[in-house]
């Protein structure tokens, strides 16, 4: 396997991490790490370098010493130094130093004093109340490391939209080979959920084709983690894993049912099968032992007796209980939606002009739009004042005279203020076509308060939409504590709606929450909270987990003509 540049940058990192933690000279630790950095910036592999015979040390921050180990790591994959200084010291401490809150000389001590050179022991030590009995540490060091090591294993998992990106690339890459077929991602991707662990690749192609060879090759790959003639595994750069597997093009629609599963799902398909007496797996669909189908995914759950049930439903959450009574549902596609209800300008932190907005919105076949700016309390973004919110709306009326073939709606993203008030004065809110309102600030409220704080706002017979509704951003800021079964009861009662956010880094309401809105009588509005022309092309991705939700158009407001959806939005 070829030596990555980035292999080489993580073996000296390791050596610097490992001569920190020794308390080595500071200047010999920065040299490795100015080196890691200036080897994985470079676009030219060191690999070639070497087989080229280049001078290394033509390179910048790259003396002799350092020249001559970037060769050792090229010829032989590894560096003997760094094996010397593990002896001294487990490589594994080198992880824990990634651990937000813990430098070298903390790592050393807990090492020293407790012998803890894993995750794993660092996570059970926290948990034991050893480590706020150590000098300098302290239980409020304790907590930070057991936050810390929850949110590494979280962060694990990537978000869909970083992993489309990844993704299609390499589709691009394995679908211009010859002699491949069908190229495509199951899994989790493929049933858009919300975040991925890995990507799941199915390969169709041509016997002779050497797909494995060049998937392991391609230009993104970090490590290979294995490889063989019908799977094999890598990860990327970018720290996201891939499986590929190849199979023949007669099993291709029972490996893709296999793969995309859920896993739960599968299990359930695979019992109905049992009890018709036919087997199904990867390969195929067998009664005895000969194959009766597999080619498409139709034919598999044909031969259970059930229509084709679409992968955003595949959870067994339900969907073969409803498949089997005929009543999946008719899931909502991009093209329902009529219009963005939840659209930011330049007023406030938008980076578009009204003007451009609309004419985006405009572009995207819609025939309405929400400008939805911040008020006031949301300083950070520039909120607007009674007096500005009005000034905006006459602007709006203008361009509304102008523009033709789109309505642009008066409306404002209302901060819900702590004691559950709207963050503008009723007779500016009465004049708005509809209100999207949010919780921005005091999000540590206790379930109950916090619960009461929304449902108090939806008192306000202005207020339409709950917007972001736990406010949560995927990976980076968890949910606050809120009940959303009282929620989506209280906007049931008051004639509110919550909105699903389809930006790739929100998406709440979640699918199981869309799910529950649906059983409970309440339409949901999707909307983009577009901060820029290309944001308003999220709406695909509040589709896909409206689609989990099992939410069809009728269930979905802003699948109604404008006329429908004034009428929705009255109050009593
Ligand atoms: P992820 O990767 O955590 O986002 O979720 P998935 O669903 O992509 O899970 P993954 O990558 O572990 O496996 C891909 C699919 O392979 C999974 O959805 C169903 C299938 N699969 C994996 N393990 C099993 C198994 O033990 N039994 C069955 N029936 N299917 C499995
Ligand atoms: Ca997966
Ligand atoms: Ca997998």
């Amino acid at each position: 396997m070829p030596v990555h540049n980035a292999d080489i940058a993580d073996i000296f990192n390791q050596v610097a991490d490992l001569l920190e933690i020794e308390s080595d000279n500071p200047f010999r630790v920065r040299a490795y790490r100015n080196a890691a950095r200036i080897v994985s910036s470079q676009s030219k592999s060191m690999t070639d370098r070497v087989d080229q015979g280049e001078d290394l040390t033509e390179l910048p921050g790259i003396g002799k010493d350092l020249a001559e180990k970037i060769r050792e790591i090229v010829k032989t994959g590894s560096l003997s130094f760094l094996k010397e200084l593990e002896r001294k010291t487990p490589s594994e401490l080198s992880h824990l130093m990634k651990i937000g809150g813990l430098g070298p000389k903390r790592v050393k001590i807990l090492y020293e004093k407790l012998g803890i050179s894993s995750l794993e022991a660092l996570k059970k030590a926290a948990q034991a109340g050893k480590i706020s009995l150590l000098k300098g540490f302290g239980e409020k060091t304790e907590q930070k490391i057991l936050e810390e090591i929850g949110r590494e294993k979280k962060e694990k998992r990537i978000k869909l939209v970083v992993a489309e990106e990844v993704a299609n690339s390499l589709l691009r890459s394995l679908k211009k080979m010859k002699g491949v077929q069908e190229a495509v991602v199951a899994g989790s991707y493929r049933r858009r959920k919300e975040t991925v662990a890995d990507l799941d690749l199915l390969v169709t192609c041509q016997k002779d084709c050497e797909v494995m060879d060049h998937f392991v090759n391609y230009e993104d790959v970090e490590k290979v983690v294995s490889k063989g003639d019908t799977r094999s595994t890598v990860l990327l750069r970018s720290g996201l894993q891939v499986d590929l597997r190849v199979v023949p093009q007669v099993s291709y629609g029972a490996a893709l049912h296999y793969f995309t599963g859920s896993k739960a799902h599968n299990i359930a398909v695979r019992t109905l099968g049992v009890k018709k007496g036919i087997k199904i797996n990867e390969y195929g669909v067998f009664k005895r032992k000969s194959r009766i189908a597999g080619k498409s995914e139709e034919e598999v759950f044909k031969q259970v007796g059930l229509p084709y049930i679409e992968p955003e439903l595949r959870e067994n959450w339900g969907e073969i209980e409803a498949a089997q009574k005929g009543r999946l549902p008719h899931l909502i596609t991009r093209k329902d939606i009529h219009g963005d209800l939840h659209v930011h300008t330049k007023e406030t932190d938008g980076r578009n002009t009204l003007e451009e907005m609309v004419e985006a919105a405009k572009d995207r076949g819609y025939d309405y739009v929400a400008i939805t700016n911040h008020t006031k309390h949301v300083t950070v973004a520039r909120g607007l004042d009674a007096k500005e919110t009005r000034k905006l709306m006459e602007k709006i009326d203008r361009l509304n005279g102008k523009v033709k073939g789109i309505a642009i709606l008066k409306s404002a993203e209302v901060d819900i203020l702590e004691n559950g008030g709207l963050d503008l004065p009723d007779e500016v809110l009465r004049e708005l076509d509809l209100t999207v309102c949010a919780v921005h600030y005091k999000f540590n409220l206790s379930k109950e308060k916090q619960t009461e704080r929304i449902l108090r706002a939806m008192e306000c017979s202005y207020f339409h939409i709950l917007a972001h509704p736990s406010g949560r951003l995927i990976n980076e800021r968890d949910p606050y504590e809120v009940d959303m079964e009282r929620l989506i009861e209280g906007a049931k009662e008051r004639g509110c709606f919550l909105e699903l956010n389809a930006h790739p880094d929100r998406l709440d309401l979640t699918d199981i929450h869309c799910k529950r809105a649906k059983e409970m009588g309440i339409k949901i509005a999707l909307a983009t909270d577009a901060h820029s022309i290309g944001d308003l092309d999220f709406m695909r991705f509040g589709v896909d987990q409206a689609r989990r939700g099992w939410l069809e158009p009728e269930d979905v407001l802003n699948t109604r003509s404008l006329k429908e959806l004034k009428k929705l939005l009255k109050r009593a």
